[in-house]
Order: structure tokens, then sequence, then C-alpha cells
């Protein structure tokens, strides 16, 4: 009986984390690079390619391999290996950050660093960049600028 009712729990907070995840809809992340000021708008559109094809806008994905691999964080999916551009657990790399960070639902942190990332390494980078982005096609966001943007965009299979 107890037993059933910890099941039921565990459940419970499961699915209310993923209910709670923020998946951004592309023009919502568009919106986030603009508003850094930090992103040339020659490349936006190659951002959020890269946005969808590695996290699929999730801000909280994490890819990992075990408790003791590498892992990969956030939208941008920046990854904790050989502590390059950040930290598991605490601030560190060349981003001066803790990884967990870049899994969290505020990603002004995560672009800067995703910049930074750019700048010294080019988009390439980002393998699904390579793979999806690199020759396109890019994500249209002519519909972006006069629209509101729905927040209830979630697709229902991630349930
Ligand atoms: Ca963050």
């Amino acid at each position: 009986m107890l037993f059933k009712i910890f099941y039921i729990l565990y459940f419970l907070i499961l699915f209310n984390d993923k209910i709670n995840a923020r998946i951004l809809t592309e023009c919502e992340a568009a919106n986030e690079l603009r508003k850094s000021s930090i992103i040339s708008e020659t490349f936006i559109r190659h951002w959020v390619c890269l946005m969808k094809f590695e996290s699929g806008l999730d801000t909280r994905f994490i890819k990992t391999n075990g408790p003791l691999a590498s892992a990969s964080y956030g939208v941008f999916q920046i990854s904790s290996k050989n502590n390059e551009w950040c930290i598991k657990g605490r601030s560190g790399g060349k981003c001066n950050a803790k990884c967990e960070d870049f899994a969290n639902d505020d990603i002004s942190d995560d672009i800067i660093c995703a910049e930074k990332i750019q700048s010294l390494v080019g988009f390439k980078y980002w393998e699904n960049w390579m793979k999806k982005c690199k020759t396109g096609p890019l994500p249209d966001l002519n519909n972006c600028r006069n629209r509101r943007y729905s927040s209830f965009k979630y697709p229902l299979w991630f349930l």
C-alpha cells in the first residue's frame, strides 16, 4: 500500500516537472537571442536552428551518458567535457559557469556562453548544426514580429 502511494507520488513529481519544462517556440527563441543584444541579426536563424536540433528548444534538456561521464546542458547543449566551458557543481571553464545553470529556464547566461563558444570555435562546435543547419533549410522567422507568441505550444507527445 505504502509502496503504491510512493509510486504514485513519484510519477506526479515526474509529470509535474515535465509540465513545468520550458519548451520555447522558435519565435520565443529568436526573441531571447535578440534581447541579449550580443547575437548578430545575420545569424539569428542559424542559432534558432541550432537550438531546435540540439535540444528541441527545451531549456532544461540534459543529455548524459551516466553519472561519471560528461553531459550536455540546456537549450544549447553546452558540454561539461574536459571542464572546457563549464564545470559540474561549481563555476569554472571558459564561461566561468556551473553547467547546471545552463539547464534552467533563464537562458540569458546560456546565450552568453554559447556566443563565446561560437566566437572561439565556430558553429561547428554543435554537431547538429553541422548536420541540419549548415546547409539549411533554416527556420522561417518572418511571422514572428507581428504576432503574439503563444506559450501553449507544447507538443503532446512529451507526456
Ligand atoms: Ca541558464
